[in-house]
């Protein structure tokens, strides 16, 4: 597994895909953007959603933003209230913001606005099945996706289900930016490994910027 770790990283963007840019290193603000998650997550805390299917997603999450995406058994869909507190969602610290625009303009996405942080976090053995990102209003904005913590193999499959995929190694500081014709690329998120990151303990953290309304 190590090689898909093992990519030159000499700190240039790398586009794996017509559309898909890997920024290895790229986040300089690791611990103030984990100060942000745990405060935020205090207000709006992580929990795991269940699909409309009856499933109990083995990722737990949060939002922050204008908006949050939550699963029940209604569907899938973008809400402006945290069903759990009733509350809005947190707003999107400053950071994020810089951190999301920085990062989209890198990968030649100029003008990204994300008004939703999807904030994810695994421990070992938690997985994201393949799906496609497709309940935001517009596709032409790209998704930036940020990994903290423990690394993880990301599954880039194709635009049908059934594609072939390819495997990307995701750790601490690397973004990956997602958006024109891969925008509506399959993909997921193998079974976290065991480990200890000296941060985040036995934890992954990914923070997904979206632009939904
Ligand atoms: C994750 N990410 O990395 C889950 N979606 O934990 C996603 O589902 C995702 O990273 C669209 C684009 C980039 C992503
Ligand atoms: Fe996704």
């Amino acid at each position: 597994m190590d090689d898909l770790f093992a990519e030159l990283d000499d700190g240039a963007p790398q586009e794996l895909a017509a559309g898909v840019v890997l920024l290895r290193g790229f986040v300089r603000e690791q611990a103030s953007l984990l100060l942000a998650v745990a405060q935020i997550t205090q207000a709006a805390p992580f929990r795991q959603m269940s699909t409309p299917g009856g499933y109990v997603m083995s990722v737990e999450m949060s939002n922050c933003g204008a908006l949050g995406w939550i699963a029940d058994r209604h569907g899938y869909r973008y809400v402006a209230h945290d069903p759990l507190t009733g509350e809005p969602w947190p707003a999107m610290p400053e950071a994020f913001l810089a951190l999301a625009r920085r990062a989209g303009l890198e990968a030649g996405f100029a003008d990204f606005s994300p008004d939703v942080c999807l904030i994810n976090r695994y421990v070992p053995s938690t997985k994201l099945s393949m799906h496609q990102d497709k309940d935001e209003a517009d596709f032409s904005a790209p998704i930036v996706s940020v990994s903290l913590g423990l690394p993880a193999v990301f599954v880039l499959g194709g635009l049908q289900r059934n594609d072939p995929s390819q495997r990307i190694g995701l750790s601490h500081g690397d973004v990956l930016v997602w958006g024109g014709p891969a925008r509506l690329r399959y993909h997921g998120v193998l079974a976290l490994k065991h480990g200890n990151h000296v941060e985040l303990g036995a934890c992954r953290i990914n923070l997904t910027f979206r632009q939904a309304a």
